[in-house]
Protein backbone atom coordinates (compact mmCIF):
# COMPACT_ATOMS: atom_id res chain seq x y z
CA UNK A 1 0.00 0.00 0.00
CA UNK A 2 1.34 3.36 -0.92
CA UNK A 3 1.04 6.48 1.93
CA UNK A 4 -1.67 8.26 0.39
CA UNK A 5 -3.63 4.46 0.16
CA UNK A 6 -2.78 3.91 3.82
CA UNK A 7 -3.68 7.62 4.59
CA UNK A 8 -7.05 7.14 2.37
CA UNK A 9 -7.86 3.83 4.21
CA UNK A 10 -7.70 5.23 7.91
CA UNK A 11 -10.25 8.44 6.17
CA UNK A 12 -12.57 5.33 4.91
CA UNK A 13 -12.28 4.01 7.91
CA UNK A 14 -13.11 7.04 10.07
CA UNK A 15 -9.96 6.66 11.87
CA UNK A 16 -9.69 10.51 12.67
CA UNK A 17 -8.07 10.23 15.86
CA UNK A 18 -5.05 8.20 14.11
CA UNK A 19 -5.16 10.81 11.33
CA UNK A 20 -5.09 13.17 13.89
CA UNK A 21 -2.54 11.91 15.84
CA UNK A 22 -0.54 11.57 12.51
CA UNK A 23 -0.93 14.90 11.55
CA UNK A 24 0.88 16.19 14.64
CA UNK A 25 4.22 14.30 14.18
CA UNK A 26 6.85 15.64 12.56
CA UNK A 27 8.04 15.17 9.42
CA UNK A 28 10.87 12.74 10.38
CA UNK A 29 7.98 10.83 12.77
CA UNK A 30 5.47 11.03 9.78
CA UNK A 31 7.93 8.95 7.78
CA UNK A 32 8.44 6.65 10.72
CA UNK A 33 4.67 6.02 11.08
CA UNK A 34 4.15 4.83 7.47
CA UNK A 35 6.77 2.69 7.41
CA UNK A 36 5.59 0.90 10.48
CA UNK A 37 1.94 0.34 9.66
CA UNK A 38 1.66 1.44 5.91
CA UNK A 39 1.66 -2.64 5.42
CA UNK A 40 -0.89 -3.78 7.77
CA UNK A 41 -4.16 -5.20 6.33
CA UNK A 42 -6.47 -2.63 7.43
CA UNK A 43 -9.55 -4.05 4.92
CA UNK A 44 -9.18 -7.38 6.81
CA UNK A 45 -9.64 -6.31 10.17
CA UNK A 46 -12.59 -3.80 9.76
CA UNK A 47 -14.13 -6.40 7.76
CA UNK A 48 -13.20 -8.98 10.94
CA UNK A 49 -14.62 -6.52 13.32
CA UNK A 50 -17.79 -5.81 11.23
CA UNK A 51 -18.43 -9.61 11.22
CA UNK A 52 -17.81 -9.96 14.90
CA UNK A 53 -18.60 -6.52 16.44
CA UNK A 54 -20.14 -7.11 19.58
CA UNK A 55 -21.69 -11.34 18.98
CA UNK A 56 -18.59 -13.77 18.76
CA UNK A 57 -20.25 -16.05 16.39
CA UNK A 58 -17.60 -18.31 17.05
CA UNK A 59 -19.67 -20.63 19.15
CA UNK A 60 -20.53 -24.19 17.56
CA UNK A 61 -23.94 -25.18 16.49
CA UNK A 62 -24.52 -28.23 18.82
CA UNK A 63 -27.27 -29.23 15.78
CA UNK A 64 -24.29 -30.14 13.93
CA UNK A 65 -22.52 -32.22 16.17
CA UNK A 66 -21.91 -36.21 16.60
CA UNK A 67 -19.09 -38.07 17.81
CA UNK A 68 -15.80 -38.56 15.66
CA UNK A 69 -14.02 -42.26 14.61
CA UNK A 70 -10.71 -42.16 16.19
CA UNK A 71 -7.87 -44.87 16.31
CA UNK A 72 -7.54 -46.06 20.06
CA UNK A 73 -4.44 -46.74 20.98
CA UNK A 74 -3.80 -50.70 21.84
CA UNK A 75 -4.66 -50.79 25.52
CA UNK A 76 -1.34 -51.83 26.49
CA UNK A 77 -1.19 -54.55 24.00
CA UNK A 78 2.48 -55.64 22.40
CA UNK A 79 3.15 -54.36 19.06
CA UNK A 80 0.27 -56.41 17.05
CA UNK A 81 1.52 -56.93 13.33
CA UNK A 82 -0.51 -53.90 12.48
CA UNK A 83 0.76 -51.65 14.80
CA UNK A 84 4.80 -53.05 12.62
CA UNK A 85 3.18 -52.60 10.00
CA UNK A 86 2.14 -48.98 10.71
CA UNK A 87 5.65 -48.54 12.34
CA UNK A 88 7.40 -49.34 8.86
CA UNK A 89 5.47 -47.28 6.75
CA UNK A 90 6.27 -43.99 8.81
CA UNK A 91 9.71 -45.13 9.24
CA UNK A 92 10.15 -45.24 5.61
CA UNK A 93 9.07 -41.85 5.35
CA UNK A 94 11.54 -40.46 7.20
CA UNK A 95 14.43 -42.62 5.73
CA UNK A 96 12.66 -41.46 2.45
CA UNK A 97 13.32 -37.58 3.68
CA UNK A 98 9.82 -36.95 3.58
CA UNK A 99 9.20 -35.81 7.00
CA UNK A 100 10.09 -32.23 8.25
CA UNK A 101 9.03 -30.42 11.46
CA UNK A 102 7.06 -27.29 12.85
CA UNK A 103 7.14 -26.12 15.79
CA UNK A 104 5.07 -23.19 16.74
CA UNK A 105 6.27 -20.55 19.34
CA UNK A 106 5.15 -17.36 18.68
CA UNK A 107 2.86 -17.37 21.72
CA UNK A 108 3.61 -14.86 24.41
CA UNK A 109 4.80 -16.72 27.62
CA UNK A 110 2.43 -14.18 29.70
CA UNK A 111 0.29 -17.16 31.65
CA UNK A 112 3.44 -18.65 32.81
CA UNK A 113 4.89 -14.99 33.95
CA UNK A 114 8.26 -15.32 32.50
CA UNK A 115 9.93 -13.21 30.17
CA UNK A 116 11.43 -14.12 26.84
CA UNK A 117 10.20 -16.97 24.23
CA UNK A 118 8.46 -19.58 26.08
CA UNK A 119 11.41 -22.27 24.21
CA UNK A 120 13.60 -20.28 26.55
CA UNK A 121 12.16 -21.66 29.49
CA UNK A 122 14.22 -23.96 31.84
CA UNK A 123 12.03 -27.02 32.30
CA UNK A 124 14.11 -30.80 32.39
CA UNK A 125 14.25 -32.16 35.77
CA UNK A 126 18.13 -32.21 36.32
CA UNK A 127 19.76 -30.13 33.21
CA UNK A 128 17.35 -27.12 33.38
CA UNK A 129 17.51 -27.78 29.80
CA UNK A 130 15.17 -25.59 28.06
CA UNK A 131 11.89 -26.27 25.60
CA UNK A 132 13.91 -25.34 22.69
CA UNK A 133 16.42 -27.80 23.30
CA UNK A 134 14.14 -30.88 24.55
CA UNK A 135 12.58 -30.65 21.14
CA UNK A 136 15.58 -30.21 19.40
CA UNK A 137 17.48 -32.76 20.62
CA UNK A 138 14.68 -35.03 19.67
CA UNK A 139 14.92 -33.70 15.36
CA UNK A 140 18.87 -34.22 15.81
CA UNK A 141 18.23 -37.80 17.57
CA UNK A 142 15.62 -39.08 14.76
CA UNK A 143 17.94 -37.19 12.17
CA UNK A 144 21.25 -39.56 13.22
CA UNK A 145 18.86 -42.63 13.95
CA UNK A 146 17.23 -42.26 10.18
CA UNK A 147 20.03 -41.08 8.49
CA UNK A 148 18.68 -38.22 6.98
CA UNK A 149 18.40 -34.41 7.72
CA UNK A 150 15.16 -33.27 9.19
CA UNK A 151 14.56 -29.80 8.91
CA UNK A 152 13.16 -28.03 11.86
CA UNK A 153 10.83 -24.97 11.13
CA UNK A 154 10.05 -22.85 13.92
CA UNK A 155 7.38 -19.75 13.92
CA UNK A 156 8.20 -16.98 15.96
CA UNK A 157 6.07 -13.77 16.18
CA UNK A 158 7.37 -10.41 15.22
CA UNK A 159 7.92 -9.38 19.13
CA UNK A 160 10.00 -12.84 19.79
CA UNK A 161 11.75 -13.63 16.58
CA UNK A 162 15.15 -11.88 17.24
CA UNK A 163 15.66 -13.43 20.69
CA UNK A 164 14.47 -17.00 19.24
CA UNK A 165 16.71 -16.70 16.19
CA UNK A 166 19.86 -15.67 18.90
CA UNK A 167 18.75 -17.86 21.33
CA UNK A 168 19.97 -20.62 19.16
CA UNK A 169 22.56 -19.00 17.60
CA UNK A 170 24.37 -18.62 21.40
CA UNK A 171 23.35 -22.41 21.84
CA UNK A 172 24.83 -23.98 18.17
CA UNK A 173 21.81 -24.74 16.64
CA UNK A 174 21.65 -27.63 19.75
CA UNK A 175 23.84 -29.67 17.17
CA UNK A 176 21.83 -29.15 14.37
CA UNK A 177 23.52 -27.20 12.08
CA UNK A 178 22.31 -23.47 11.06
CA UNK A 179 21.09 -24.44 7.73
CA UNK A 180 18.88 -27.24 9.15
CA UNK A 181 17.16 -24.85 11.20
CA UNK A 182 14.46 -22.58 9.64
CA UNK A 183 12.92 -19.13 11.64
CA UNK A 184 9.57 -17.39 10.19
CA UNK A 185 7.61 -14.93 11.80
CA UNK A 186 3.86 -15.39 11.66
CA UNK A 187 1.79 -12.43 10.48
CA UNK A 188 0.00 -9.60 12.27
CA UNK A 189 -3.36 -7.63 11.87
CA UNK A 190 -4.31 -4.52 13.93
CA UNK A 191 -6.38 -5.07 17.15
CA UNK A 192 -9.06 -2.79 17.25
CA UNK A 193 -11.25 -1.39 20.40
CA UNK A 194 -14.91 -2.56 20.53
CA UNK A 195 -16.12 0.65 19.57
CA UNK A 196 -14.13 0.12 16.12
CA UNK A 197 -11.48 2.32 16.88
CA UNK A 198 -7.22 1.16 15.97
CA UNK A 199 -4.99 1.81 19.04
CA UNK A 200 -1.73 3.36 18.62
CA UNK A 201 0.43 1.24 20.97
CA UNK A 202 3.11 4.13 20.50
CA UNK A 203 3.68 6.96 19.89
CA UNK A 204 4.56 5.74 15.72
CA UNK A 205 3.19 2.05 16.40
CA UNK A 206 -0.41 0.62 15.74
CA UNK A 207 -1.63 -2.01 18.21
CA UNK A 208 -1.66 -5.55 16.31
CA UNK A 209 -1.09 -8.70 17.78
CA UNK A 210 0.10 -12.58 16.43
CA UNK A 211 -2.60 -13.59 13.60
CA UNK A 212 -2.92 -17.01 15.66
CA UNK A 213 -1.03 -20.25 15.31
CA UNK A 214 -3.27 -20.78 12.19
CA UNK A 215 -0.93 -17.97 10.99
CA UNK A 216 1.91 -20.65 10.80
CA UNK A 217 -0.06 -22.57 7.53
CA UNK A 218 -0.11 -18.79 5.81
CA UNK A 219 3.50 -17.89 7.07
CA UNK A 220 4.79 -21.02 5.43
CA UNK A 221 2.97 -19.70 2.26
CA UNK A 222 4.39 -16.31 2.39
CA UNK A 223 7.92 -16.89 3.45
CA UNK A 224 7.95 -19.31 0.49
CA UNK A 225 9.54 -22.15 2.84
CA UNK A 226 6.24 -24.47 1.73
CA UNK A 227 7.89 -24.46 -1.90
CA UNK A 228 11.15 -25.04 -0.50
CA UNK A 229 9.96 -27.88 1.52
CA UNK A 230 7.67 -29.33 -1.42
CA UNK A 231 11.00 -29.17 -4.05
CA UNK A 232 13.04 -30.22 -1.84
CA UNK A 233 10.68 -33.74 -1.68
CA UNK A 234 9.30 -33.58 1.45
CA UNK A 235 5.66 -34.52 1.80
CA UNK A 236 4.54 -34.46 5.48
CA UNK A 237 4.62 -32.02 8.07
CA UNK A 238 4.81 -32.77 11.89
CA UNK A 239 3.72 -29.80 13.76
CA UNK A 240 3.69 -29.64 17.88
CA UNK A 241 3.22 -26.43 19.65
CA UNK A 242 6.83 -25.51 22.22
CA UNK A 243 4.57 -25.77 25.00
CA UNK A 244 4.66 -29.44 25.36
CA UNK A 245 7.74 -31.32 26.09
CA UNK A 246 6.48 -34.48 26.18
CA UNK A 247 5.64 -34.83 22.29
CA UNK A 248 7.07 -37.37 20.64
CA UNK A 249 8.46 -35.58 17.66
CA UNK A 250 7.76 -37.17 13.91
CA UNK A 251 6.57 -40.11 15.93
CA UNK A 252 6.83 -42.64 13.25
CA UNK A 253 3.86 -44.31 14.00
CA UNK A 254 1.71 -41.56 13.65
CA UNK A 255 3.34 -41.19 10.52
CA UNK A 256 2.34 -44.31 9.53
CA UNK A 257 -1.36 -43.87 10.33
CA UNK A 258 -1.10 -40.64 8.78
CA UNK A 259 0.42 -42.03 5.56
CA UNK A 260 -1.91 -45.43 5.35
CA UNK A 261 -5.04 -43.43 6.04
CA UNK A 262 -3.91 -41.22 2.85
CA UNK A 263 -4.55 -38.08 5.78
CA UNK A 264 -4.38 -34.63 4.61
CA UNK A 265 -4.53 -33.59 8.71
CA UNK A 266 -3.89 -36.36 10.92
CA UNK A 267 -4.36 -34.98 14.92
CA UNK A 268 -3.49 -37.25 18.07
CA UNK A 269 -5.90 -36.96 20.71
CA UNK A 270 -6.04 -37.65 24.74
CA UNK A 271 -9.32 -38.81 27.02
CA UNK A 272 -10.44 -35.30 28.40
CA UNK A 273 -9.38 -35.38 32.61
CA UNK A 274 -12.87 -33.70 33.67
CA UNK A 275 -15.10 -31.24 31.89
CA UNK A 276 -13.57 -28.57 32.79
CA UNK A 277 -9.75 -29.57 30.62
CA UNK A 278 -9.35 -26.56 28.86
CA UNK A 279 -8.70 -28.49 25.73
CA UNK A 280 -10.08 -28.06 22.32
CA UNK A 281 -12.83 -31.46 21.58
CA UNK A 282 -12.16 -33.39 18.62
CA UNK A 283 -15.87 -34.36 16.79
CA UNK A 284 -17.10 -34.62 13.80
CA UNK A 285 -19.39 -31.43 12.87
CA UNK A 286 -22.09 -31.78 10.07
CA UNK A 287 -20.26 -35.29 9.04
CA UNK A 288 -16.73 -33.75 8.66
CA UNK A 289 -13.76 -33.78 11.49
CA UNK A 290 -13.50 -30.71 13.48
CA UNK A 291 -11.96 -29.52 16.88
CA UNK A 292 -14.39 -27.49 18.80
CA UNK A 293 -12.69 -24.82 21.09
CA UNK A 294 -13.81 -25.48 24.87
CA UNK A 295 -14.60 -21.64 24.45
CA UNK A 296 -16.90 -22.09 21.56
CA UNK A 297 -18.61 -25.56 22.61
CA UNK A 298 -22.12 -25.38 23.99
CA UNK A 299 -21.48 -26.08 27.72
CA UNK A 300 -24.18 -28.94 27.33
CA UNK A 301 -21.82 -31.18 24.88
CA UNK A 302 -18.34 -30.17 26.88
CA UNK A 303 -20.21 -31.77 29.70
CA UNK A 304 -22.20 -34.44 28.39
CA UNK A 305 -21.81 -38.12 29.48
CA UNK A 306 -22.49 -41.23 27.67
CA UNK A 307 -24.62 -44.33 29.18
CA UNK A 308 -21.46 -45.58 31.57
CA UNK A 309 -20.99 -42.01 33.07
CA UNK A 310 -18.13 -41.43 30.94
CA UNK A 311 -17.11 -38.31 28.94
CA UNK A 312 -19.09 -38.58 25.85
CA UNK A 313 -16.97 -36.04 23.38
CA UNK A 314 -13.72 -37.15 25.35
CA UNK A 315 -11.30 -36.86 22.34
CA UNK A 316 -9.25 -33.71 23.84
CA UNK A 317 -7.02 -31.78 21.47
CA UNK A 318 -3.09 -32.30 21.91
CA UNK A 319 -2.61 -29.99 19.56
CA UNK A 320 -0.01 -32.39 17.83
CA UNK A 321 -1.03 -33.09 13.89
CA UNK A 322 0.66 -34.28 11.03
CA UNK A 323 -0.22 -31.62 7.64
CA UNK A 324 0.45 -32.91 3.79
CA UNK A 325 2.17 -30.17 3.00
CA UNK A 326 0.10 -30.21 -0.66
CA UNK A 327 -2.96 -29.44 1.43
CA UNK A 328 -1.47 -26.49 3.18
CA UNK A 329 -1.08 -25.60 -0.64
CA UNK A 330 -4.60 -25.84 -1.12
CA UNK A 331 -5.54 -24.12 1.67
CA UNK A 332 -3.22 -21.14 0.23
CA UNK A 333 -3.59 -20.93 -3.71
CA UNK A 334 -6.85 -19.24 -3.53
CA UNK A 335 -6.32 -16.67 -0.02
CA UNK A 336 -6.01 -18.26 2.93
CA UNK A 337 -9.42 -20.54 3.76
CA UNK A 338 -8.86 -20.50 7.11
CA UNK A 339 -11.69 -18.94 8.98
CA UNK A 340 -10.95 -15.90 11.92
CA UNK A 341 -11.93 -16.21 15.54
CA UNK A 342 -12.23 -12.78 17.37
CA UNK A 343 -10.85 -12.44 21.24
CA UNK A 344 -11.21 -9.90 23.35
CA UNK A 345 -8.56 -9.33 25.26
CA UNK A 346 -7.12 -6.37 27.46
CA UNK A 347 -4.13 -4.21 26.79
CA UNK A 348 -1.89 -2.57 28.66
CA UNK A 349 -1.00 0.54 26.32
CA UNK A 350 -0.10 4.12 25.86
CA UNK A 351 -3.76 5.70 26.03
CA UNK A 352 -4.51 8.98 23.61
CA UNK A 353 -3.31 11.07 26.31
CA UNK A 354 0.11 9.46 26.51
CA UNK A 355 -0.80 7.84 29.84
CA UNK A 356 -0.14 3.79 30.24
CA UNK A 357 -3.25 2.32 30.19
CA UNK A 358 -5.23 -1.14 30.24
CA UNK A 359 -8.01 -1.27 27.90
CA UNK A 360 -10.29 -3.81 25.68
CA UNK A 361 -9.46 -4.80 22.27
CA UNK A 362 -10.73 -7.23 19.93
CA UNK A 363 -7.85 -9.15 18.57
CA UNK A 364 -8.29 -11.21 14.96
CA UNK A 365 -6.59 -15.23 14.87
CA UNK A 366 -7.24 -18.26 12.99
CA UNK A 367 -6.68 -21.93 14.59
CA UNK A 368 -4.27 -24.28 12.95
CA UNK A 369 -6.82 -26.79 14.13
CA UNK A 370 -9.51 -25.28 11.36
CA UNK A 371 -8.14 -27.10 8.54
CA UNK A 372 -9.67 -30.34 9.49
CA UNK A 373 -12.90 -29.44 7.75
CA UNK A 374 -11.24 -28.56 5.24
CA UNK A 375 -9.57 -31.98 4.38
CA UNK A 376 -11.19 -34.73 2.44
CA UNK A 377 -9.22 -37.31 4.63
CA UNK A 378 -8.19 -37.22 7.96
CA UNK A 379 -7.05 -39.47 10.71
CA UNK A 380 -7.40 -38.94 14.40
CA UNK A 381 -4.99 -41.35 17.20
CA UNK A 382 -5.46 -41.50 20.83
CA UNK A 383 -3.02 -41.35 22.82
CA UNK A 384 -1.59 -41.72 26.47
CA UNK A 385 -1.57 -38.32 28.27
CA UNK A 386 1.15 -39.69 31.04
CA UNK A 387 3.70 -40.78 27.68
CA UNK A 388 3.18 -37.86 25.51
CA UNK A 389 1.12 -34.71 26.63
CA UNK A 390 2.21 -32.80 29.31
CA UNK A 391 1.88 -28.82 28.12
CA UNK A 392 3.55 -25.51 30.19
CA UNK A 393 0.84 -23.11 30.44
CA UNK A 394 0.57 -21.10 33.63
CA UNK A 395 3.31 -20.65 36.54
CA UNK A 396 1.65 -23.13 38.77
CA UNK A 397 -1.45 -25.74 39.50
CA UNK A 398 -2.60 -27.70 36.06
CA UNK A 399 -0.19 -27.57 33.31
CA UNK A 400 2.45 -25.98 34.96
CA UNK A 401 6.60 -26.61 34.90
CA UNK A 402 6.29 -28.82 37.95
CA UNK A 403 3.12 -31.01 36.51
CA UNK A 404 5.21 -30.96 33.10
CA UNK A 405 8.40 -31.98 35.30
CA UNK A 406 6.83 -34.84 37.35
CA UNK A 407 5.19 -36.55 33.91
CA UNK A 408 8.82 -35.71 33.10
CA UNK A 409 10.03 -38.00 35.22
CA UNK A 410 7.79 -40.28 35.71
CA UNK A 411 7.59 -41.18 31.98
CA UNK A 412 11.69 -41.49 32.66
CA UNK A 413 11.16 -43.86 35.45
CA UNK A 414 8.36 -45.90 33.30
CA UNK A 415 11.03 -46.43 30.83
CA UNK A 416 14.18 -47.32 32.92
CA UNK A 417 11.30 -49.75 34.57
CA UNK A 418 11.13 -51.18 31.25
CA UNK A 419 14.55 -51.99 31.04
CA UNK A 420 14.72 -53.62 34.44
CA UNK A 421 15.75 -50.96 36.49
CA UNK A 422 14.57 -49.66 39.54
CA UNK A 423 15.23 -45.76 40.80
CA UNK A 424 14.54 -45.32 44.26
CA UNK A 425 11.33 -43.10 44.55
CA UNK A 426 12.67 -39.29 45.19
CA UNK A 427 15.39 -39.65 42.92
CA UNK A 428 15.40 -36.82 40.20
CA UNK A 429 15.61 -38.13 36.95
CA UNK A 430 16.40 -37.42 33.13
CA UNK A 431 16.76 -39.15 30.08
CA UNK A 432 18.28 -36.98 27.51
CA UNK A 433 16.49 -37.43 23.96
CA UNK A 434 19.74 -38.10 22.94
CA UNK A 435 20.66 -41.26 24.65
CA UNK A 436 16.86 -42.69 24.23
CA UNK A 437 13.32 -41.36 22.12
CA UNK A 438 11.55 -44.48 24.07
CA UNK A 439 11.64 -47.08 26.28
CA UNK A 440 13.14 -49.75 23.33
CA UNK A 441 16.00 -47.38 23.48
CA UNK A 442 16.50 -47.76 27.40
CA UNK A 443 16.33 -51.55 26.89
CA UNK A 444 19.03 -52.02 24.27
CA UNK A 445 21.70 -49.42 26.16
CA UNK A 446 21.04 -50.92 29.60
CA UNK A 447 20.07 -54.40 29.02
CA UNK A 448 21.80 -56.46 31.84
CA UNK A 449 23.57 -53.37 32.78
CA UNK A 450 23.32 -51.79 36.54
CA UNK A 451 22.78 -48.07 36.31
CA UNK A 452 25.81 -46.80 37.62
CA UNK A 453 24.66 -43.38 39.01
CA UNK A 454 26.43 -40.51 37.76
CA UNK A 455 28.44 -38.22 40.92
CA UNK A 456 25.88 -35.58 40.53
CA UNK A 457 24.36 -35.60 44.15
CA UNK A 458 22.72 -38.99 43.42
CA UNK A 459 20.58 -37.09 40.26
CA UNK A 460 19.90 -39.61 37.51
CA UNK A 461 20.92 -38.50 34.28
CA UNK A 462 21.38 -40.29 31.27
CA UNK A 463 22.57 -39.09 28.15
C1 LIG B 1 -4.26 -24.77 22.74
C2 LIG B 1 -5.56 -25.24 22.06
C3 LIG B 1 -6.26 -26.24 22.94
C4 LIG B 1 -5.34 -27.41 23.25
C5 LIG B 1 -4.06 -26.88 23.92
C6 LIG B 1 -3.08 -28.03 24.07
C7 LIG B 1 -6.23 -23.29 20.84
C8 LIG B 1 -7.17 -22.14 20.68
N1 LIG B 1 -6.43 -24.09 21.88
O1 LIG B 1 -4.64 -24.07 23.90
O2 LIG B 1 -7.39 -26.76 22.24
O3 LIG B 1 -5.02 -28.06 22.06
O4 LIG B 1 -3.43 -25.88 23.11
O5 LIG B 1 -1.94 -27.58 24.77
O6 LIG B 1 -5.33 -23.51 20.06
N2 LIG B 1 0.96 -19.83 19.27
C9 LIG B 1 1.69 -19.20 18.28
N3 LIG B 1 1.14 -18.08 17.72
C10 LIG B 1 -0.07 -17.58 18.08
C11 LIG B 1 -0.79 -18.25 19.11
C12 LIG B 1 -0.26 -19.38 19.69
O7 LIG B 1 2.79 -19.61 17.94
O8 LIG B 1 -0.48 -16.57 17.51
C13 LIG B 1 1.53 -21.04 19.89
C14 LIG B 1 2.00 -20.78 21.29
O9 LIG B 1 3.41 -20.52 21.29
C15 LIG B 1 1.69 -22.06 22.02
C16 LIG B 1 0.55 -22.70 21.25
O10 LIG B 1 0.51 -22.03 19.98
O11 LIG B 1 2.81 -22.94 21.92
C17 LIG B 1 -0.79 -22.65 21.95
O12 LIG B 1 -1.18 -21.36 21.99
P1 LIG B 1 -2.38 -20.82 22.92
O13 LIG B 1 -1.77 -20.53 24.22
O14 LIG B 1 -3.07 -19.74 22.23
O15 LIG B 1 -3.44 -22.03 23.02
P2 LIG B 1 -3.79 -22.77 24.38
O16 LIG B 1 -2.52 -23.22 24.95
O17 LIG B 1 -4.70 -21.94 25.17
Amino acid sequence: MTDQEFLGTLELFEQLHILDHYRSLSSHHKRSFLDANRDLDLHLAFQLYRKFCGANPGAVDPAMISPPDIICVPKGAPQNTDASAVLATGEALLRQQKVAVLIVAGGQGSRLGFEGPKGTFPLSPVRGKTLFQLLSEQVRALSTRYRVPIPLLIMTSTDNHQDTVGFFRQNGFFGLGPDAVHFFPQGVLPAVSPDGRLIMKDNIHLYTSPDGHGGSLKALWDSGLLFKMIDSGYEELFYCQVDNPLVRIADPLFLGHHRQALSQVSTKVVRRRSIEEKVGVYLKLNGKDAIAEYSDLDERYMSALDDGGEILYWAGNTAIHIFSLSFIRELNKNGFALPYHCAKKSAYIVSSDWEPATIDVCKFETFVFDALPFAQKTCCMEVTREDEFAPVKNKEGNDSPDTARAALTALHRRWLTRAGIDVPEGTRLEISPLYALGPEDVIKKQKGKKLTKPAINGDVYLE
